[in-house]
């Protein structure tokens, strides 16, 4: 039997480089050696205020960017967090044996918390969530950009406090990092994450931008001052630009380094826009393909949610015994 993966991604915003090369690329790439489950994490993405059509939108978008990007839906279920309510379920009964102290302390609420007036409770739930959504699969591991790596090791604990007080009940899920892309900085400022949720226009380069955008904004990447690639001096902004080559184009360090050192940066950028440009191409034309196709994504949420539906209710029904929950007769 094959061991099972679980990840997902926030229908919050346009998916950009940071979300393909992180997450996204990988699951295409070991999805057909795992029982493979890509969520649409819908429940996450209500942390923050949506407006309820746009939401409605971006969860079909996603969907059909997995499987533009390769996700084949006869090997992986595709299911949307909302569709399957033992995810919740679960959520609930994980919040009570975690301290808040240890949701306090994540990163990411920290940074997100500042950016609201008032703080949804969703927000420090939010991993609690995440837990829920990995343990529920009983998944073995969760391919995520390096962002997610501190919400994956609270999963753990999570399990770990679970399985000492109940009895063992939850496989310990593995974080699977890329080796290279794992985290993508934004184009405007190096220094930060690539993230949906920044405003700037030329921070992040969306899955579905269009093709002379996508050059525009690689050719004003900020850079540093100097004027051609040294591998041992350049700064963050240049390291990134060769890293997103290197993750789209799959190249060793040692080519990098003996094709790209000296080379001035316009042409770097020039190469780097080249490079992303000709894999986000046919890309979109699957995409377009795909949303022409009338019921086509709904019908392959729909199944995934009822694929995925029996595995998450025995394990809701698992973890009720052990608490001495009532089940029934
Ligand atoms: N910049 C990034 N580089 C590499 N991987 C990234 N991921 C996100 N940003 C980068 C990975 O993409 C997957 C889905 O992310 P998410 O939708 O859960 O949200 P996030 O991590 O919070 O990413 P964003 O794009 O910054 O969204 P917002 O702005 O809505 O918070 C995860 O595996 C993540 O690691």
């Amino acid at each position: 039997m094959k061991a099972r993966v679980f990840s997902g991604v926030q229908p919050s915003g346009n998916l950009h480089i940071g979300n393909y090369l992180g997450a996204l690329k990988n699951w295409v790439e070991i999805q057909e050696n795992y029982e493979s489950i890509w969520g649409i994490v819908d429940l996450h993405a209500v942390t923050v205020y949506q407006e309820p059509a746009e939401l409605r939108s971006k969860i079909l978008e996603t969907a059909a960017l997995f499987l533009a990007v390769g996700i084949d839906p006869k090997q992986s279920s595709i299911v949307a967090q909302s569709a399957v309510p033992a995810h919740t379920e679960l959520a609930w009964l994980l919040t009570c044996v975690t301290p808040v102290g240890w949701l306090e302390r994540m990163t990411q609420y920290k940074a997100k918390s500042q950016a609201q007036e008032t703080i949804g409770d969703g927000l420090l739930q939010y991993p609690v969530l995440m837990a829920a959504d990995i343990l529920i699969y009983q998944a073995a591991i969760v391919p995520v950009g390096d962002d997610q790596a501190q919400h994956l090791e609270l999963t753990r604990d999570i399990a770990q406090r679970f399985n000492s007080l109940y009895g063992d009940t939850f496989t310990m899920p593995a974080t699977h990092l890329p080796a290279v892309g794992a985290r993508v900085m934004g184009l405007d400022d190096p220094e930060k994450k690539m993230s949906k949720s920044a405003t700037g226009t030329g921070h992040a380069i969306g899955l579905l931008d269009p093709i002379d955008q996508v050059r525009k904004k690689i050719m004003r990447a900020t850079t540093d001052s100097q004027p051609a690639v040294d591998c041992d001096t350049m700064g963050a902004g240049v390291a990134n630009l060769l890293n997103i080559f290197q993750a789209f184009g799959g190249w060793t360090a040692e080519k990098m380094q003996a094709h790209f050192s000296g080379m001035r940066y316009g042409d770097l950028k020039k190469q780097v826009a080249e490079m992303v440009i000709a894999k986000l191409e046919p890309l979109q034309t699957r995409y377009y393909e795909i949303m022409a196709e009338p019921g086509y994504v709904s019908g392959v949420l729909n199944h995934g949610a009822e694929r995925v539906s029996p595995i998450a209710n025995s394990t809701v029904q698992l973890v009720k015994e052990r608490m001495g929950l009532y089940t029934g007769a």
